[in-house]
């Protein structure tokens, strides 16, 4: 099958505190992210494992607890080897790069008086090198990655103080970057503020009085978000009226598990309360119906003021965009038993899953860009989509890894199919280009990459990258743009 689509942007995407390691170089403060310990034990299908941590356990891990190991401290040492890695996507034909810049490297507390210069020359080396081979950057201004002296001084995106160390942050790279860089994304996966928000705020459970008490203050910390995109955006308006922000979700596509009513209207309730809201805020610039009765029956009342309505209405997104790793299936039944967790309870025959429990569903891809389209009307982009597998070299060096070559290619199809049925979609960025520490597990064994790179989950290991058949596929595709 011929992909139709020209000009379309062909990519990989990492996040800084998976891959770039030398955590403490030049001032760098620890981040959230690389703090969260490799648990050996870990049970992979047990998604919870994002949000299991106490305040205590991040400050053992200050400490540097003996016994615990921390591998996203080291990445796969991009920090050192940016241009072997710029070269290989280069070589793969990727003309998208999707990277995220750690705050930690340009204000390591939050609220420093000047930015880091050390930390914006590394940023502007690797941006120059992907330059060079003509690669469009794209931005992510926060990935799971918030410095930890704002959580400790602060409380994190609780406090609206750090809007405004963020915009601050975010100012200096625009006008750094100004020239270089079109596509930002204030934040990876906004949504997981409230799906997981130790990760993604930066505050714990333990700071509330109770479990209602902290579902409110997840989505205050949320709303602080939305408003700090809303400010991006606004500011990207006088800096440079070519950028192009970005909302991202992960996205959470689910099926009712069968046609009884009360099922389906539970999978359109989950539909919009893990997806649409998060969407329908930032395209349509005001808070849905249904989320503020939701509030009401939750008793959660937001601090929202007139002049944060205003500028969310007066600053939605130019386009939106989505990690896709699987869908899930509701049922009444299900969510009683999960309370909402990430993976449903309930199986979906009809799809295979992953060691980790994701179920693979290409279709699900090409459904969810066709309900976007038709809901916004905004350009699409997936800035996410994989498979992680556990894998060994072979004899030859490599690693033939077709199940990863079927994963890809049945869901660039159906971008195809999705084009072909009328959304405008304008790129695609897999994660990941090459091997990296795992966002929810730490874990170096769970692999999505093209590339293979020799480490374990303790760091142990030469550090050379080696091509895997995948490479080899992605590049030809690149050639021939035949699916
Ligand atoms: C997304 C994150 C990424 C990433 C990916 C895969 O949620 O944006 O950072 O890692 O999921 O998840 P994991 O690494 O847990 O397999």
């Amino acid at each position: 099958m011929k992909f139709v689509k020209e000009n379309f942007l062909w990519g990989g995407a990492t996040a800084a505190s998976q891959i770039e390691g030398a955590f403490d170089v030049n001032d760098k403060s620890l981040t959230i992210a690389e703090m969260r310990p490799y648990n050996p034990n870990l049970n992979r299908k047990d998604l919870s494992v994002l949000r299991n941590m106490t305040k205590n356990d991040y400050e053992k891990s200050i400490k540097n607890v003996e016994g615990l190991h921390y591998p996203k401290r080291y990445g796969i040492d991009f920090y050192h080897k940016y241009k072997e890695d710029i070269r290989l996507f280069a070589e793969a034909g990727m003309n998208i790069y999707r990277m995220s810049i750690a705050w930690a490297r340009i204000f390591p507390n939050g609220d420093d008086k000047h930015p880091n210069q050390k930390g914006l020359d590394f940023y502007r080396n690797v941006i120059n090198e992907c330059k060079k081979y003509n690669i469009e950057v794209m931005v992510t201004l926060h990935h799971f990655d918030l410095p930890y002296p704002i959580i400790k001084k602060y409380g994190g995106w609780f406090n609206k103080k750090t809007i405004d160390m963020y915009l601050k942050y975010v100012k200096v790279l625009f006008q750094e970057f100004k020239d270089e860089i079109k596509y930002w994304l204030p934040f990876n996966e906004i949504n997981v503020a409230v799906l997981a928000s130790e990760m993604g705020t930066g505050i714990f459970k333990e700071d509330f009085k109770n479990d209602q008490q902290y579902l409110q203050a997840c989505y205050q910390s949320l709303h602080h978000q939305f408003v700090a995109q809303a400010k991006v955006k606004e500011l990207a308006q006088k800096i440079n009226k070519n950028f192009k922000i970005g909302c991202m979700i992960a996205n959470m596509t689910t099926y009712s598990l069968d046609c009884n009513p009360d099922n389906v209207r539970e999978n359109q309730k989950m539909q919009q309360l893990n997806k649409y809201f998060f969407f329908d805020v930032v395209a349509r610039g005001e808070y849905p119906n249904y989320i503020k009765r939701y509030f009401e029956q939750k008793k959660i009342n937001l601090e929202i003021t007139n002049e944060e309505k205003e500028i969310l209405k007066n600053n939605t997104m130019d386009y939106l965009t989505f990690s896709y790793y699987m869908t899930s299936t509701v049922s009444i039944k299900s969510q009683e038993k999960t309370e909402g967790n990430l993976l449903s309870l309930e199986k979906n025959p009809f799809l295979k899953e992953t060691e980790w429990g994701w179920q693979i569903d290409p279709i699900g891809l090409r459904i969810t860009l066709n309900d976007l389209w038709d809901r916004y009307r905004l350009p699409l982009f997936i800035s996410e989509n994989g498979i992680g597998v556990l894998e060994k070299l072979n004899e030859n060096k490599t690693i033939d890894d077709d199940y990863r070559i079927d994963y890809l290619s049945s869901h660039m199809k159906q971008i195809n199919e999705a084009i072909l049925d009328g959304c405008d979609v304008f790129g695609y960025t897999m994660w990941t280009p090459i091997d990296v520490v795992s966002a929810g597990t730490n874990e170096m064994s769970k692999r999505y990459g093209l590339i293979y790179v020799d480490y374990d989950d303790y760091h142990n290991g030469s550090g050379k990258r080696y091509k895997k058949k995948s490479f080899e596929w992605f590049k030809k595709f690149r050639q021939t743009n035949e699916l």
